[in-house]
């Protein structure tokens, strides 16, 4: 069995996160695969609204590994109501963060627990294990990071007021991860890299998820410190995102002509040793592998539960 560390942001990284979970015992892999697997969590897309602290990135990874998110949206738990909103608005508040009414109870909880002095690692530990997770999911750090998106049109905003609010349409210019400077590589964190076997980058956007996850000082050294394969799984499948904005921030803020798997990989060349590439963009791999990355090339658009399962042995048995 293998140790495994996980980085992901959002919806795109979830899907894989839970293939990975799926190899271990407490998710059901007989036998498994994977022995302990950490899933390090993007904050900088968190939000304070209506006096509780949301962690986006960490609750879809939550609720898509206790197999409760809404699987319309990735996101959100399934079958949620919205009395609570529907109350906020009719108060005369703007709520255009969708917030459920379940959802609201993890929020509360976290919010309470932060405000009695845990920290969030602390915090998001006692919710997974509410939730029955045997694996370990951990924020990027405990400290506040913000995800501030540079905009043409809009100047600079919250991530949430980007992605949600003006529905990712601005042009992106730049990004800032506020605070980030103050933060701290967990104890946690160093704690999973000194048993892991592997480290696999799950598909989510380069720029918004994964850069404010090694944005933390120290993060980037202490991944490579780890001194095993750091994996690249690519979220630009066909030229295309497989869900965001990433392939017009590539092209935008990127600089590239066209997003793609290359493009992607050019953004980890030098730090990380593998990439996973969809059979879509085959063409590719030469020029990947002249960057200094080992590839695996194959289907990598998840969609069943078998997809995830998959993949996540494929990427295990190939550079683990
Ligand atoms: N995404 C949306 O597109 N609209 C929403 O109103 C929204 C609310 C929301 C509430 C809780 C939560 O955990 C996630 C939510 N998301 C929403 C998704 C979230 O904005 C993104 O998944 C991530 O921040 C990007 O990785």
């Amino acid at each position: 069995m293998k140790n495994v560390v996980a980085l992901a942001g959002g919806v795109g990284g979830a899907k894989l996160a839970l293939g990975l979970y799926h190899l271990t015992e407490g998710g059901a892999s007989q036998p498994p695969l994977i022995g302990d697997l950490s899933i390090f969590g993007n904050t900088g897309d968190d939000l304070e609204m209506f006096g509780v602290r949301i962690c986006p990135d960490l609750d879809t990874l939550l609720y898509t590994l206790s197999g409760i998110v809404n699987p319309a949206t990735g996101w959100g738990i399934d079958g949620d109501t919205t009395a609570t909103l529907e109350m906020l608005k009719r108060y005369g508040e703007n709520a255009w963060f969708w917030l459920g009414d379940q959802d609201f109870a993890t929020h509360l909880l976290r919010t309470q627990l932060l405000r009695s002095g845990q920290t969030l690692t602390e915090v998001t530990a006692h919710l997974r294990a509410g939730l029955g997770l045997s694996c370990q999911l951990l924020p990027m750090c405990n400290e506040d990071v913000r995800t501030l998106v540079q905009t043409d049109e809009a100047g600079e905003i919250s991530f949430q007021e980007y992605f949600v609010h003006r529905r990712a349409q601005d042009t992106v210019k730049g990004l800032r991860f506020a605070g980030a400077e103050a933060a701290n590589v967990t104890p946690e964190v160093i704690k999973a890299l000194a048993f892991t076997d592997l480290i696999v980058l799950c598909p989510s956007n380069p720029y918004l998820s994964i850069w404010p996850i090694l944005a933390v000082p120290g993060m980037r050294e202490v991944l490579s410190g780890a001194d095993v394969p750091i994996v690249v799984v690519s979220p630009i499948v066909g030229g295309m995102a497989l869900k965001g904005p990433a392939a017009a921030i590539m092209q935008t803020f990127g600089g590239e002509k066209e997003a793609s798997a290359l493009g992607v990989a050019k953004l980890y060349a030098g730090w990380a040793s593998g990439f996973v590439l969809d059979s879509q963009d085959a063409a590719q791999s030469a020029e990947i592998e002249a960057l200094g990355f080992k590839t695996l090339i194959t289907n990598t658009v998840m969609r069943t539960l078998e997809d995830k399962t998959r993949l996540a042995a494929e990427i295990l048995e190939y550079f683990g």
